[in-house]
C-alpha cells in the first residue's frame, strides 16, 4: 500500500468523523526505547501524555510498591497499621464498614479475606451500607453499627471507599461506643466535612499524602493492610505462601480498579490489574471458592481479561446494591466452599436477570414526560427506579443523544431523583448541573462527576422542563457536536495486519478508563449476515472478508442502534459493502479461526 492512497483515504475518513489517533514524535521515540514494535509503540504513546508515567510502568515491580517505604508514603499508614496491630494483640473486634458499589463490597470481602488469611486474625466483621440507606456513613448505617456493638463489642471501625465527607456519623460512632476509627477512602475530600478525632485518615485525595490519588478504595484498604502485616513481620522471614495469600487478594483490588473506572495510564492501577489478570488464568494457581465459580461461570476456555470482568461479573457484583441487598455480593466473595458459593454466585445471577427484566421493560414504557432535542434527553419514568444510569446510557446509544438524564419518582412523592450520563469530552455534566443549581431553588442534591450525575429535584413538571431548557443552553456554550467523531489508531489493509494486530493489542493491554481498547478501521465485503432479536436489543453477525477474492474471512459482531437499524439492514440485503470501525476481540486469540471483531459503527460503502 503506498504513501498516497493512504492519506487519501485518511482524508476520506475525516469527512465521516473518523480520525487516526495522533502519537506525538517525541512519545513514539519515548516509548521506543521499550519497544520495537511499531503499532504498540503508537497505541502507547497516544495514550500517555506523561513520560513518567512510561517509565515508570516500564521500570516498577510490583515489590517496588508492596514494601513498607513506597506503601509507607500513604499519609497515616503507620499510625494505623499500629492501632491494627494494638487491637489485634488485644484481642479486640474489628468492625469493617463499607460503600455498596463494586469497591465497596469488594473492600469488605477483601478486607475480611486479608484479615482471616494474611494477618491471620479472626475477630472481624463487616457492615455493608444500603443504597436506601442514602451514601456515606449516614445515619441509619451509624444505627446499624451500634445496634450490632451491643452482640459484637468491636473496639475498632475501618471504613473503606467512603466516610471522607461524614464528620458528624463518625463523631457520633466514637461518642456513642468510645471506639478507635480509620477512615480509608479514595473520595475527594470537602475540608468541613471531614473527620476529626479518627486514629487515621488515609486517603490518596488529601494534599498531604504522597500516594498517586488515582487508586481505588479497594486498593488504598489493601494497601493499609499490607502495610500492616509487612510491618508485623518487619524482622521476620516471611513464608512464601503467606506472600502469595497475599498477592492473591490482588485479583480483588483489580477487578475494583475496573469497576471503578480508575486511569488505567496509572502504572500503579496498570501493575496490579495485569499481575490480577496473570493470578486468574494461571493454571497452576488453585483458586478459592469465589474465582472458582466465577472462572466456571463466565470465564471462557482461554482467559478471562479485563473485558470479562468489566462486562460479566461487575454487573452481576453491582446489582444487589441496586435493587435487593449488597451483603449478597460480599458473602459470594467470601463463601467458604465451592457449594456455598455457587449458590450465592446463583442468586447474583437471577438478581441480575431481574434486573435486565426491569431494564427492557423501562426502555418499552413510555416516559411519562419527556424533553429532547437533538444533543439532549430529560425524561421521567416511574419504571425506571433503581435503574436510572443504566436507562440514561441506553437512551444515548439507542438513539443518539450526546447527554441523558432519566428520573423516577422516590417514596417522597414531592421528589424524584434522576441519573445522568454525558459522552462527550468536550462538556463536564457535573460543572454544568453545578452552576443550574446555583440559579434555581429546585435541586435538591447533585454529585459526581463529568460523565455521570445524580440528581434529585422538587416534582413539578415545570421543574423538570426548566432544568432541560437551563441544560440544552449551557450545553450549548460548549464544543459539544451533534455528530460522533470516532479515533482509530490504525487501518487495516490486510489479512497479515488483521491477525499480526491482534498480538499487539494484546501486549499493550489492559485497557480501561483514559487507555481505550485499539480501534481500526477496514472496508469489508460481506460473506454471510445474520440478525439476531433479542428482548433487550437487535445484534448484527457478519462472515466479513477484507476482498472479493480473499479465503480468510471473519467473524464481526455489532449491536444495531434503534435509529439505524432500517437502513443497514436493507442495505446489506442488497449487498452493499461496509466500512467498519471495530476493535478486536482477544479473548480468543488463541485460536484464529475463532478471531471476531467488536463493530463500534457501521458506515454503507
Ligand atoms: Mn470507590
Amino acid at each position: 500500500m503506498n504513501e498516497s492512497i493512504t492519506y487519501s483515504l485518511v482524508e476520506n475518513l475525516k469527512n465521516q468523523n473518523i480520525i487516526l489517533r495522533d502519537a506525538k514524535d517525541e512519545m513514539m521515540s519515548y516509548v521506543g526505547e521499550y519497544t520495537d514494535n511499531k503499532l504498540s509503540k503508537k497505541i502507547m504513546a497516544s495514550r500517555h501524555n506523561d513520560m513518567e508515567d512510561i517509565d515508570l510502568y516500564y521500570n516498577t515491580k510490583l515489590d517496588d510498591i508492596l514494601n513498607l517505604d513506597f506503601l509507607g508514603k500513604m499519609k497515616d499508614v503507620k499510625v494505623s497499621s499500629e492501632c491494627i496491630l494494638k487491637h489485634m494483640e488485644n484481642d479486640d473486634k474489628i468492625l469493617l464498614l463499607v460503600d455498596f458499589d463494586v469497591d465497596g463490597v469488594t473492600s469488605g470481602a477483601l478486607g475480611k479475606l486479608m484479615f482471616n488469611n494474611v494477618l491471620e486474625y479472626d475477630n472481624v466483621e463487616v457492615i455493608v451500607n444500603k443504597k436506601t440507606n442514602g451514601y456515606g456513613i449516614n445515619d441509619k448505617l451509624v444505627d446499624e453499627a451500634i445496634e450490632l456493638h451491643k452482640s459484637f463489642d468491636f473496639k475498632l471501625i475501618i471504613t473503606a471507599d467512603h466516610g471522607s465527607n461524614n464528620r458528624d456519623g463518625i463523631n457520633r460512632l466514637i461518642n456513642s461506643l468510645n471506639i478507635d476509627v480509620i477512615v480509608t477512602d479514595h473520595h475527594l475530600i470537602e475540608p468541613s466535612k471531614s473527620p476529626q478525632n479518627v486514629v487515621g485518615f488515609v486517603n490518596p485525595q488529601r494534599d498531604d499524602c504522597d500516594m498517586s490519588n488515582k487508586i481505588s478504595g479497594a486498593t488504598v484498604l489493601y494497601f493499609l493492610l499490607t502495610y500492616a502485616f509487612l510491618y508485623k513481620n518487619r524482622n521476620k522471614v516471611i513464608p512464601n505462601d503467606t506472600l502469595n495469600t497475599l498477592y492473591y487478594y490482588l485479583t480483588y483490588v483489580g477487578m475494583t480498579i475496573i469497576s471503578d473506572m480508575m486511569d488505567m495510564r496509572n502504572y500503579i492501577n496498570r501493575k496490579i490489574v495485569i499481575k490480577a489478570l496473570a493470578i486468574l488464568n494461571s493454571k497452576r494457581i488453585k483458586h478459592n471458592p469465589f474465582w472458582t465459580t466465577v472462572m466456571h461461570h463466565i470465564g471462557n476456555s482461554y482467559f478471562v481479561d479485563e473485558t470479562t470482568l468489566s462486562f460479566n461479573l461487575n454487573p452481576k457484583l453491582n446489582t444487589p446494591g441496586r435493587i435487593k441487598n449488597p451483603r449478597l455480593s460480599y458473602e459470594t466473595m467470601v463463601a467458604n466452599t465451592e457449594g456455598e458459593c455457587e449458590m450465592f454466585f446463583q442468586e447474583l445471577d437471577a438478581l441480575n436477570d431481574k434486573r435486565k427484566d426491569m431494564q427492557v421493560k423501562a426502555v418499552k414504557a413510555k416516559a411519562e414526560l419527556e424533553y429532547k432535542n437533538e444533543l439532549l434527553y430529560i425524561g421521567l419514568s416511574k419504571e425506571a427506579n433503581n435503574i436510572q444510569g443504566i436507562l440514561a446510557n441506553k437512551k444515548m446509544f439507542d438513539d443518539k443523544f450526546r447527554a441523558a438524564i432519566i428520573f423516577a419518582p422516590t417514596k417522597d412523592k414531592n421528589i424524584i431523583a434522576g441519573s445522568g450520563r454525558l459522552n462527550d469530552e468536550h462538556a463536564n455534566l457535573k460543572e454544568m448541573i453545578d452552576i443550574i443549581s446555583k440559579d434555581v431553588n429546585y435541586i435538591i442534591n447533585h454529585g459526581g462527576h463529568a460523565g455521570a450525575i445524580g440528581i434529585q429535584i422538587r416534582q413539578d413538571e415545570n421543574n423538570l422542563e426548566d432544568l432541560f431548557n437551563r441544560l440544552s443552553k449551557e450545553m450549548d456554550k460548549t464544543d459539544i457536536v451533534k455528530d460522533e467523531i470516532y479515533f482509530v489508531d490504525e487501518i487495516i489493509y490486510s489479512n497479515k495486519k488483521l491477525i499480526t494486530s491482534l498480538y499487539d493489542v494484546k501486549e499493550c493491554g489492559p485497557y480501561g478508563h483514559n487507555y481505550p481498547k485499539p480501534t481500526f478501521v477496514s472496508d469489508f465485503v460481506i460473506k454471510s449476515f445474520r440478525v439476531f432479536k433479542k428482548p433487550n436489543g437487535t445484534y448484527l453477525s457478519m462472515d466479513v472478508k477484507l476482498s472479493v477474492n480473499s479465503n480468510f474471512s471473519v467473524n464481526a459482531f455489532y449491536t444495531l442502534k434503534a435509529f439505524e437499524q432500517d437502513e443497514i439492514l436493507n442495505n446489506l440485503y442488497e449487498g452493499k459493502n461496509i466500512r467498519l470501525i471495530y476493535t478486536i476481540d482477544i479473548n480468543t486469540f488463541k485460536d484464529i479461526n475463532k478471531t471476531s471483531l467488536n463493530v463500534i459503527k457501521v458506515i454503507i460503502l
